[in-house]
């Protein structure tokens, strides 16, 4: 059994979002075509999905800018502008993505506390979201992953994947960068490769 992950495509993360992802919006074809084209037995989409008091927002530590780096609970984190707050505008899945199509919506970065890239764990690997679960309980061995970000989100989404053994497929065509530093987007490809993640175009019209 295999599915699609399709990551963290919402609103703040489009161009004009307050995180905002160069080209981001073009992932939304990308994602729609896939969940389309009956080649997943599963189709999950994952939100970042922050209390407004959340830790990665630098507006919460006040003095500081985003880029930089504070101690968050014992991690490092990197300060972001505040962005997907739980219930806002957004947060809420980019406009014209057929989210209808999801069989589960995982949602991550609830506690203040702590970040959560990963659609599977919390940044310390320290609670599951239950989307391993998830698909352990349906078989599936598995997974397609596409969406925002290249470097952060979904880089930790298929990284997790394969430490719980999964078989993964990055469809890069499906996938934006934020590119903090020029290169994060080729560096985080060339992690996810070396993590045994196959590199794949979707091939989408
Ligand atoms: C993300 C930075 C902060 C992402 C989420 O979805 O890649 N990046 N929160
Ligand atoms: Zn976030």
């Amino acid at each position: 059994m295999n599915a699609l992950l399709v990551v963290d495509v919402q609103n703040d993360f489009l161009p004009t979002g307050a995180l905002p992802v160069a080209d981001g919006d073009a992932v939304i074809r990308a994602a729609n075509s896939a969940l389309r084209s009956g080649r997943f037995g599963l189709t999950v989409g994952t939100q970042d999905w922050h209390p407004a008091n959340h830790g990665s927002f630098a507006s919460n530590h006040p003095g500081s800018k985003p880029g930089q780096v504070v101690n968050l609970d014992g991690l490092q984190q990197i300060l972001w502008p505040a962005h997907c707050v739980q219930n806002t505008f957004g947060a809420a899945f980019a406009p014209g993505l057929e989210s209808g199509r999801f069989q589960r919506v995982f949602q991550k970065g609830t506690d203040p506390r702590i970040d959560s890239y990963s659609g599977f764990f919390d940044n310390g690997h320290r609670k599951s979201t239950g989307l391993g679960e998830y698909l352990k309980e349906r078989g599936v061995t598995e997974v397609a992953v596409l969406g925002l970000a290249t470097d952060y989100c979904v880089k930790f989404t298929a990284l997790d994947a394969r430490q719980l053994g999964l078989g993964v497929a990055l469809l890069v065509d499906g996938c934006r960068a934020v590119n903090v530093r020029a290169g994060d987007d080729r560096r985080a490809i060339q992690e996810m490769q070396d993590a045994g993640v196959r590199i794949e175009t979707f091939g989408a019209p």
